[in-house]
Order: C-alpha cells, then structure tokens, then sequence
C-alpha cells in the first residue's frame, strides 16, 4: 500500500528525533516572542526559553490547559497577526464559548498534508470517490478530510453530516469507495438501508475513516460487517490541527500512527503530570511541532492512550498510539459535541424551581446517541402539584401540570442553545435522586462502547 510521505513516515527513529528537536526549539522560541500567555508562564516557571534545544528539554517545559485557550478567547493565543491567519475553526467548549483556533496558510498546507497521509493510510488515491460525511463548519471534521482527499486527487463529495437518505443515494450512484464520518453516523447509515431495503454489503464501498467519537472493537466489526469495508480509526482536535493527528493504516488496523514530525506525543500520569514510559497508559499530552497560528506546548488533551513503539507491518516508522480509551476529565461527547456535565449543571441553576440534585444518562439508541437530563422539582412545587392532584379541582391539576411542562421545555430549550445537544428532560420526585458519599456520579454512561 503506498505510503503518502515516504520520507517523513519512514524516517529512521533517530533522524526524526533531530527533526523534532529542532523543530520544538524554534516554535518554543516563536510561542514566547509572540504569545504573552507563553512569555508570561514560561517566566513564572522559570523557562529559559533560549536553553530549549531538544525534545529531552521538554519535559521541563509547562503544560497548557483547555481552559488557557478558553481564557484567551478569542484570539489571544494567536502566535501571528490576523493578516496571516486564512481560517477560523472552533469547537464546542465549557462555557458556550468555543475553543478558538487559527491557521495560517502554511498551517492549512500541513494539516492536508496530514490528512493526505490519513487517506493513504486508508488505501485512498486518485481514482477513488471520497464521500466527506463529516461535517462541515466550525468543526474541523469537514474541511479536514476534503482538503486530505483534494490533495490525493481523489474526487470528494462533500456531503457534509444528516441527510441520511441522500448519503444512501449517493453511496448508490456515485459509487463511493471511501467513507468519512463518525462511527455512529456510519451505523445510523447501515440501519436507515437496512430499513429502505438497500443492500450496503453489496455496493463498492470499501472502507471507512472513521473518529471524532470514542469507540470500541465491538463497534468496528459490528460496522465492518453490516456495511461490508475496512473501519479505520483516525483521530484528532481542533486545538492541536484537527482530524489527522494521527490514523490507522489498513494493513495492520492496530493503533494509529501520530504525524510525528508534526505533532509531538507524550503519555503522562493525569494526577501528578509525570512523563510515563512506552506502553503505560494515561493522558496524552501533544507538542504542535510547526504550528503558526497556534503554537501548542504540551497541550493537555484529556484523551487516555497508550504509545506503541514497536515496528508496525505496514513499514511506517512512526510510533502508534493505542484507541482513545476515554477522557481524565468528565466531557461527554454526544453525537459529536463536546458536553461537559458542569454545563447542564449550571442550565438547571438557573431554574428556581428544580434543585441542585441531577443525573446524565448517556444511551445509544439505535447508533444515535441519546442524552437524558434527569432533575429533581423542587419540594414545594412537588407539594403543590400534589395538593392540586388531591384536592381533584380540575383547573388547579392543569395549571400545575402546565408550569411543570414549561419548565421542562423551557430547560430543554436553554441547554440547546447553549450547549447545541438536544435532551430528554425528566423531572423527578424530590430525593429520588441517590446522594452520593464521595465524588458524585451524575453521569451514568449506558453506551456499549
Ligand atoms: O473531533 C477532530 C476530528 C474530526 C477527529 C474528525 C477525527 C475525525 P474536536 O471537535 O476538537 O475535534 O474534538 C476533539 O474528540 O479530544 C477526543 O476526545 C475526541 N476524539 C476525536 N477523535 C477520536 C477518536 C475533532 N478517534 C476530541 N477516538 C478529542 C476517540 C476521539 N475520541
């Protein structure tokens, strides 16, 4: 199978490393000219940024937080002027505010380029039909994968997320080989043809680039067999490029390779920060190697992994990272946004008459992710609305009924808007809620992943 880039995805290991050290000295030095977050936590940390040389330097250097970029928003982590920067992306944050991020032309040129090697990785070359069921937008799952495909000359077809039928259609008629989108997206196809009575085994699809989502082994042979292709996990975020941070190949379907002269990992201990040897398992941590518009150092992903150094089959010399086997923090990805529990929490703040005491069950109905807001009433509204059942005066029945019914579209509506899912909201009994002893658990995760 042809390998996109040759000379940078079978760099002999030590070469590699000179390139990466090479490459970390100068985007640290361009981070703390032109980004005062940079200048300021390297200072307070005591980073003599003119002593970064090699990658053995970095871990001395401090780690940056999801919630740095937050804080800069919109554009404070830029590390050039707006003039250079030729995109914007984003995607969804804690706050309602997105996590921003710019690209300068270079910056774009590369992240195809990766995304070139992605495809490739997957068997995709000119004479292939790429269907781009990512979506396009803010999020970086569209423009991502077409400008991979544009750049291998493979003919996309960008048909953006939803429109089930029309993916169904157009899998049909434009015979397309490759497919990219969520693995749930892909699952939600093969039921919707299974119920139009469409033979997906049967048609030239033959493989799937598939991420943005955790998902399991189970899921991948249950989508390789109802659709018939080769499921490829690809990862990726928009903080650090985007999809193509690093993919699987379909020779060996055994961990995803990282584009290593881009992209620098690490697997650290979540609690202490401390750098874990090859083969632990904990949280990613991703130096952006020539990054313009935003330069990352030791970006916190909150994604747990593991590194795999061993040769893979396939030729490719750069070292693999295992499946994302969940997050060290509490976000919830719900069909493709990112949802933290504290953003609920503080929708249902708002509301005087619920209390604080709320659970998130997370189920997979179907291969559509189902999320269902479970809050407690308040006890006086509760008593109220039972008096009213027990007096048996109509009219007070239907009012209550009727503040209640308010209250939970009203609810419904506010997470919407500001989290962008939509939600099951249950109002429930007061105290049928379990407290909890130690660390609450609100959310109970009902996904086989
Ligand atoms: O999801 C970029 C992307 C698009 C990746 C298309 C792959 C394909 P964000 O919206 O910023 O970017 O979300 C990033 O999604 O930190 C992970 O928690 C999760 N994620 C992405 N890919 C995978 C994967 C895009 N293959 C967040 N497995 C990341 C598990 C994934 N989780």
């Amino acid at each position: 199978m042809p390998i996109w880039d040759q000379q940078h995805e079978t760099m002999e290991r030590h070469e590699l490393r000179r390139l990466q050290s090479a490459r970390l000295a100068e985007v640290a030095n361009r981070a703390y000219d032109n980004v005062s977050f940079y200048r300021d936590l390297f200072n307070e940390n005591g980073v003599e940024v003119g002593r970064v040389e090699s990658i053995d330097d970095l871990s001395r250097l401090p780690f940056t937080y999801k919630r740095d970029l937050r804080d800069q928003y919109p554009f404070g982590m830029f590390a050039v002027p707006m003039r250079e920067i030729i995109r914007i992306h984003a995607s969804s944050g804690t706050t309602g505010k997105p996590t921003t991020v710019g690209y300068t032309r270079k910056d774009i040129a590369v992240w195809a380029e990766c995304m070139a090697r992605t495809l490739a990785g997957a068997g995709t070359g000119e004479d292939d039909v790429v269907q781009n069921a990512y979506g396009y937008g803010l999020f970086t799952g569209g423009l991502g994968a077409h400008y991979g495909s544009e750049l291998i000359g493979a003919a996309v077809v960008p048909i953006s997320g939803g429109n089930t039928k029309k993916q169904l259609m157009l899998l049909q008629d434009y015979e397309s080989d490759v497919l990219c989108s969520t693995p749930s997206f892909a699952l939600y196809i093969a039921d919707v043809a299974a119920e139009m009575g469409v033979d997906l085994p049967s048609l030239p699809l033959r493989v799937g680039v598939f991420g943005a989502e955790p998902w399991s082994e189970e899921m991948r042979r249950e989508i390789e067999a109802k659709l018939n292709i080769k499921a490829l996990d690809i990862y990726g975020l928009s903080e650090i490029t985007g999809p193509g941070v690093s993919f699987e190949c379909l020779e060996a379907q055994s961990g995803l390779h990282v584009n290593e002269d881009h992209f620098y990992p690490e697997i650290i201990d979540p609690d202490t920060g401390e750098v874990l040897p090859a083969g632990e398992q904990g949280e990613l941590v991703i130096t952006t190697l020539s990054k313009e518009g935003i330069p990352l150092i030791r970006y916190r992903t909150g994604d747990i992994s593991r590194l795999i150094e061993e040769p893979c089959a396939c030729g490719r010399t750069t070292v693999r990272m295992a499946r994302v086997s969940g997050r060290s923090d509490d976000m919830l990805i719900i069909r493709g946004v990112n949802v933290f529990p504290t953003q609920v929490e503080s929708v249902l703040l708002m509301e005087k008459l619920v209390e604080p005491h709320y659970r998130l069950v997370v189920d997979r109905k179907g291969s559509m992710d189902q999320l269902e807001v479970q809050v407690e009433i308040n006890p006086r509204v509760y008593k109220e609305a039972k008096e009213a059942v027990l007096s048996l005066d109509e009219e007070e029945v239907i009012h209550e009924y009727h503040v209640l019914v308010e209250l939970r579209d009203r609810i419904r509506k506010n997470i919407k808007d500001l989290i962008g899912v939509t939600t099951d909201v249950v109002l429930q009994e007061p105290g049928s809620i379990e407290r909890s002893e130690g660390k609450s658990q609100r959310v109970i995760d009902r996904r086989a992943l």
